[in-house]
């Protein structure tokens, strides 16, 4: 068994998993030991159970079968499997966005949401040629209906393919990939890697590629778009991070999962005056709220409210002995939850139509009644706060104040100064070389990694070669969980020019931009960017790069994708499971790049795909003939430099 400082750089998780060493209580990292070794052929992408023929597994040692029954080779067979994990992770993603249209057609009609930024409502029905002068509620109506026909639309471009670069748009258009619509992409990826359908490498991953467009520029962006016009969007804000905000005073109510349209409900309800009162008769101080995951990004960016952890730290939440209720609603909740609440008096309330747990309360979250659901699952908390047994509470003191709440609009009112509201100040910054360039870091927990310890180098490294750093997601928690999201951990961990632009604006050198369906605000800044002139025609002509050191997800797998194919260079910490198909490795990490600009590089050590990623920039500022940085730092030789393990 790893100790708990092999398992987590994290000083709460270390805390608590000797806690849950000493209690007896089964984590995720144990579960992974006990999964070693993981199967060889699943990790290389060599396993198929397409149909029942199989499963086929080829031999990455040409020792056994080089084909599966049907013919299908290594590239094949790596290359469906890949493109099911896009359709998985652009409809998780797409699926929200769905959901999210759902709920301003509710507010429209009349409901307990409500449109909270009007502006960027009609806006939006401006950009999608609607009639922006109608009354609030009929154009809400209008845009929830536009976005939501995004998704059955049969023929055509999606509307935000429009938003990209001109020449990024050509590239797409010329390599067939611009998406038609939402689910008919999704369907077409799982049509064609049925057993005897698509069994070309580059056709097959087209078709990905095609997915994940319709996931980053349809799905994600329509679920960042809607969610900012119902429950407004951000500005900047300060809150705080890590398993020590869950105080042991209060009712602790932790929300984990993605979709926010429970847990802004949930925020309300906690300040509802007679559940005030009612928690004050139970003997607690008061309601808190806590988020862990997206949702916890969700309600972080509006409402700073304070987040509990990242993945890897949502049975940590629960063990602290000190949560009532663990509301949950999508995407990245283990089901273990239920298991380890049962050993305490935690509460596991599931609400979504789409995700039961067996052990967990399941009380479903309907549109039409959601402030009364939400009421009633903080009473349900409440009731439960006498229960909990105080002699078995743990909570790790550790928690860092971060600054929250950036996005593509703000950004420049950052960058710029309130009165220019542009992005010149920015590329000006980077052409200058008192940037060197950007990087979007982002992406999961991983208990295969020590957690949090792959964001938090890379992050260094960045940020020590004046390179600004946008972030989502899990990684922007670890970052948070580290200081790194303070105007302060500029002058600590910046080097000189980052450090003169983070000083002039008063903002942090990693910037939150919110949950991963928001990675949608990077692809409009870099958009944006390129808009701004004097740094290319095309995301792929940015001095910038994109990580996810931590991955996990299928969502990650889409996400990169349209990451590759808008133009970014993104390192990827875990390789994609395609490494024994050496035909397709090939293809997503250099020939691809020839379609799109973009490409893959696979570097498990942190430190080395952070200078994978500067030497892309400082390559890109020499073909933009942009001068060098303004400070270079050079490279510092580290001990452990010759034992890094080659790609993957
Ligand atoms: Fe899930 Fe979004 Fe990954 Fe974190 S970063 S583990 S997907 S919560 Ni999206
Ligand atoms: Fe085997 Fe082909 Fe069936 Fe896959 S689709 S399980 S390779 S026979």
């Amino acid at each position: 068994m790893r100790s708990p400082q092999e398992r987590s750089v994290d000083p709460a998780s270390v805390e608590m998993l000797g806690h849950t060493a000493a209690e007896k209580i089964t984590t995720a990292w144990d579960r992974q030991e006990a999964m070693e070794p993981q199967c060889g052929f699943g990790q290389l992408g060599l396993c198929c159970r397409n149909c029942v023929m199989g499963p086929c597994r080829i031999d990455p040692f040409g020792d056994g079968p080089s084909e599966g029954i049907c013919g299908a080779t290594a590239d094949t067979i790596a290359a469906r499997n890949l493109v099911r994990m896009i359709a998985a992770g652009s409809s998780a993603h797409s699926d929200h966005g769905r959901d999210v249209a759902h709920t301003l057609l509710m507010a429209a009609k009349g409901s307990d949401y409500q449109v909270k930024d009007e502006a960027k409502l009609r806006r939006l029905a401006a950009e999608w040629g609607l009639d922006d002068t109608k009354p609030v509620n009929e154009l809400a109506k209008a845009v929830a209906e536009a976005a939501m026909a995004q998704f059955g639309q049969q023929e055509g471009e999606l509307a935000f393919v429009a938003r990209a670069p001109a020449l990024t748009q050509k590239r797409w258009r010329e390599a067939g990939v611009v998406p038609r619509g939402i689910d008919r992409e999704i369907v077409d990826a799982m049509h064609r890697t049925h057993v005897g359908g698509d069994s070309d490498m580059t056709s097959i991953i087209s078709a990905g590629i095609r997915t994940a467009l319709a996931d980053g520029w349809g799905g994600s962006m329509i679920a960042t778009e809607l969610t900012d016009i119902l429950f407004k969007t951000p500005t900047w804000l300060r809150s705080r991070t890590n398993l020590g905000v869950i105080d042991a005073k209060n009712v602790n109510i932790v929300v984990h999962g993605h979709e926010p349209i429970l847990s802004e409900m949930i925020v309300a309800a906690t300040q509802d005056a007679e559940l005030v009162e009612l928690a004050h008769s139970k003997g607690a101080e008061n309601i808190a709220l806590a988020g862990i995951c997206c949702t916890a990004n969700e309600i972080l960016m509006r409402h700073g409210i304070p987040v509990a952890g990242n993945f890897l730290q949502q049975e940590l939440a629960i063990a602290t002995g000190a949560v009532e209720a663990m509301i949950v609603d999508i995407q990245c909740v283990m089901p273990s939850l239920s298991k380890i609440a049962s050993g305490f008096h935690t509460k596991m309330i599931s609400t979504s139509k789409k995700a039961k747990f067996p052990g967990a309360v399941h009380i479903e979250l309907e549109e039409s009644d959601a402030l009364n659901i939400a009421k009633k699952i903080v009473r349900e908390a409440i009731e439960n706060f006498p229960n909990r047994d105080s002699s078995r509470v743990k909570i790790p003191n550790y928690s860092s104040p971060l600054v929250a709440g950036f996005t593509a609009e703000n950004i420049f009112t950052a960058l710029g100064g309130r009165y220019r509201p542009s992005y010149r100040p920015l590329n000006d910054a980077i052409i200058s070389g008192r940037l060197r360039g950007a990087a979007a870091v982002v992406g999961c927990n991983n208990p295969k990694l020590q957690q949090d310890s792959g964001h938090l180098a890379m992050l260094r490294e960045l940020l020590a070669n004046d390179v600004l750093v946008v972030t989502t997601g899990c990684t922007a928690i670890a970052g948070a969980k580290a200081g790194m999201l303070c105007p302060e951990a500029a002058i600590e961990l910046a080097g000189e020019g980052l450090q003169e632009v983070c000083r002039a604006v008063g903002i942090p050198p990693v910037l939150h931009l919110g949950a991963c369906v928001d990675i949608s605000r990077i692809l409009m800044i870099l958009t944006n960017m390129v808009a701004e002139g004097g740094l290319g025609d095309e995301i792929a002509d940015l001095p910038a790069a994109a990580a996810a050191p931590e991955w996990m997800s299928e969502k990650a797998v889409a996400i990169g994708f349209y990451a590759v194919a808008s133009g970014a260079y993104t390192v990827l910490g875990q390789p994609l499971p395609v490494q024994g198909a050496p035909g397709l490795t090939h293809y997503l990490c250099e020939d691809i790049a020839e379609a799109f600009g973009g490409k893959f590089a696979f570097q498990s050590d942190p430190v080395a795909a952070a200078r994978l990623m500067i030497d892309h920039i400082d390559a890109r500022r020499d073909a933009l003939h942009l001068p060098g940085p303004m400070y270079e730092v050079p490279y510092a030789p580290r001990a452990a430099e010759e034992a890094v393990p080659a790609a993957g």
